[in-house]
């Protein structure tokens, strides 16, 4: 297998959740660190206009965002397995409460108590990027937020409640990520975090486990290097998979047909290409780029909106 390169700052939260699997799975990886506001034109190279962080490299494969991160890793190697128990489905579910429902209010805390402290073009990019913020209140509206907050901390809480170690059982995997990374942001980034962690023993002990977890053996590599990587590899052949759903069928999609594919949430920026692959868990698509040669850039399915172009 080539080569593990993941694109990220070390300060993004969703990037923790990428090093955690690599953790996980104790891999070797290499890391290119990227800029935390646009422009990026060594990322934009390789995923044709996805901006978000972090973002996964193998030789000329690009695999966009951490559900797909997860499920790609798992696939290249197997053990340790990031689904422990049989849980697969459960841990794919709990994306949308990790990522949303205890993540936004902490994100909206780093920002909503730090706001004299940000570089004014961080708090201008965020202010486009993060759509379901209310900038003009966040300042207001951090008491309320703080309650958010605590009361995701507080089921947290419940899951660890039987004394296990972590939310998956005996063995950490991507569920104990999805219930980690808040925390991890609001140690990093709240000057109380500690103060709000207190009442929630468990979870400080298993925040403490995690962080025992690591981020398995990593090498620092600049973009030029990355992008030269891609430039010397091959895609991986296709699945040849067109899943003939509602969408392929309104839309006449075929292999080859030029679509975008766009994050449904936040961040649209879509990203153009031949299709390469479209199933119910990846729709990929396949552009050649002046400096990163030909690449396949890959995405959930769930999340992304994939239009002709
Ligand atoms: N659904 C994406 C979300 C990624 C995301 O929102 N990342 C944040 C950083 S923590 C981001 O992209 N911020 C803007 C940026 O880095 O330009 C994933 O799971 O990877």
């Amino acid at each position: 297998m080539a080569e593990l390169i993941l694109h990220h700052f070390d300060l993004s939260p969703f990037a923790e959740k990428a090093r955690l699997l690599m953790g996980l799975k104790q891999l070797a990886w290499q890391s290119v660190q990227i800029p935390m506001v646009p422009p990026k034109p060594d990322l934009m190279a390789l995923t044709g206009g996805y901006r978000k962080t972090p973002v996964l490299q193998v030789g000329a494969d690009i695999y966009c965002d951490t559900r797909l991160i997860a499920l790609e890793l798992e696939r290249r190697v197997p053990q340790p397995t990031v689904f422990p128990g049989g849980n697969r489905g459960l841990a794919l579910a709990l994306s949308a409460w990790s990522d949303r429902t205890f993540f936004d209010p902490g994100a909206a805390l780093a920002m909503g108590t730090n706001l004299a402290l940000l570089p004014a073009p961080l708090l201008e990019d965020r202010k486009a990027f993060f759509n379901f913020m209310d900038f003009s209140r966040l300042a207001e509206d951090v008491p309320h937020m703080y309650t958010q907050l605590r009361s995701q901390l507080e089921v947290l809480e419940q899951m660890l409640g039987d004394g296990r170690l972590y939310v998956s059982g005996t063995t950490p995997g991507w569920t104990d990520i999805h219930a980690y990374f808040p925390v991890w942001m609001l140690r990093g980034n709240l000057a109380n975090g500690a103060e709000i962690l207190a009442p929630f023993p468990l979870t400080v002990a298993f925040a403490n486990r995690m962080l025992a977890v690591g981020h398995g053996q990593r090498r620092e590599l600049t973009a030029a290097e990355a992008l030269a990587v891609a430039r010397a590899a091959t895609p991986e052949v296709a699945s040849g998979v067109l899943l003939q759903d509602e969408v392929a069928q309104s839309l006449q999609l075929q292999l080859g047909t030029a679509v975008t594919v766009t994050p449904d949430d936040y961040g649209k920026e879509p990203v153009a290409g031949a299709l390469y692959r479209y199933d119910l868990q990846v729709v990929a698509v396949r552009r050649v780029d002046a400096r990163a040669g030909e690449v396949v850039v890959h995405f959930p399915r769930a999340g992304y909106r994939v239009e002709r172009s």
